[in-house]
C-alpha cells in the first residue's frame, strides 16, 4: 500500500446554527485524543485586517457592495491557502469551520451570478471530505434563536440551504467527496455520524493535495 504523504482537509459547512462550529470543536478534540495532530481554522477568520472587515459588515456596522464584500471573503481564505497546504504537507490533519461553499451559497442567494461567485474560489486547496450538515431552517432557528449578524434570518437560511444543495449535487457529480450530515439529530449522533466519515481517511491521503474546480483550460485548437 501506498505511504501516506500527507494529511487530510475536512471541511464543515452548514447553516447558521447548525451545530458546525459545535461539531468542529468536537472532531477537533476527537483527533487530538488520537493523537492525530490537527488545527482546526474558522473561515471568515475575523483575525485579519480582511477578516476585521468582514466581521464589521456582519455586525453591520459598515455597508459593502455586494461583490466587494464577496471578494473579500474569497482573499479571507487565500490569505490563509498557503498555511492550509503547509499543515498538510506536514502532517497535520486541517478541519476547517466553513470554506468556499459558503461563499458561493451565502453571495449567490442575494442574486450574484453563481458561476461568478465560484470564479475566485478556483484554485483553493481542495477538501478531501466536505461536512454539510444539513437542517430544516425553522428547526435552527428554535434551536436559541439567531443573534444579530446580517444572515441570520429565516428566509435567508432557506435560500442558502437550496444553494448548498446544488452545490453538493455538482461537488458529487464531479466525484468530490461530499457528505450530508443530518444535523437535526442529538450532538452526540451527529458526533458519531462524522466520525464515521472521517476515520476512514485518517492516515490513508496519499495523493497530492488537490485543487478546488481547477480543471484544464478549454482552449480552441481550431481543429
Ligand atoms: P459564522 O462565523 O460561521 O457564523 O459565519 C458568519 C456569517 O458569514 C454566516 O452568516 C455565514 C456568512 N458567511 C461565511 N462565509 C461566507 C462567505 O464566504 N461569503 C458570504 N457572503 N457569507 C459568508
Amino acid at each position: 500500500m501506498a505511504k501516506p504523504n500527507r494529511s487530510a482537509f475536512i471541511v464543515i459547512e452548514g447553516l447558521d446554527r447548525s451545530g458546525k462550529s459545535t461539531q468542529a470543536q468536537i472532531l477537533h478534540e476527537r483527533l487530538t485524543n488520537a493523537k492525530t495532530p490537527v488545527e482546526l481554522i474558522k473561515f471568515p477568520d475575523r483575525t485579519t485586517a480582511i477578516g476585521k472587515m468582514i466581521d464589521s459588515y456582519l455586525r453591520s456596522e459598515s455597508e459593502l457592495d455586494d461583490r466587494a464584500i464577496h471578494l473579500l471573503f474569497t482573499a479571507n481564505r487565500w490569505e490563509l491557502a498557503s498555511h492550509i497546504t503547509t499543515l498538510l504537507a506536514s502532517g497535520t490533519t486541517v478541519i476547517a469551520d466553513r470554506y468556499a461553499f459558503s461563499g458561493i451559497a451565502f453571495s449567490a442567494r442575494k442574486g450574484l451570478p453563481y458561476e461568478w461567485c465560484r470564479g475566485p474560489d478556483v484554485g483553493l486547496p481542495a477538501p478531501d471530505l466536505t461536512l454539510f450538515l444539513n437542517i430544516e431552517p425553522a428547526v435552527a432557528r428554535a434551536r436559541g434563536g439567531y443573534g444579530e449578524e446580517r444572515y441570520e434570518r429565516e428566509e435567508v437560511q432557506r435560500g442558502v440551504r437550496e444553494l448548498f444543495e446544488k452545490i453538493g449535487r455538482e461537488m458529487q457529480t464531479e466525484g468530490s467527496s461530499w457528505v450530508q450530515v443530518d444535523a437535526g439529530k442529538g450532538k452526540d449522533e451527529v458526533a458519531e455520524d462524522i466520525w464515521g466519515a472521517v476515520e476512514p481517511l485518517i492516515g490513508s491521503c496519499d495523493s497530492p493535495i488537490g485543487r478546488l474546480w481547477d480543471t484544464p483550460p478549454h482552449f480552441n485548437s481550431g481543429a
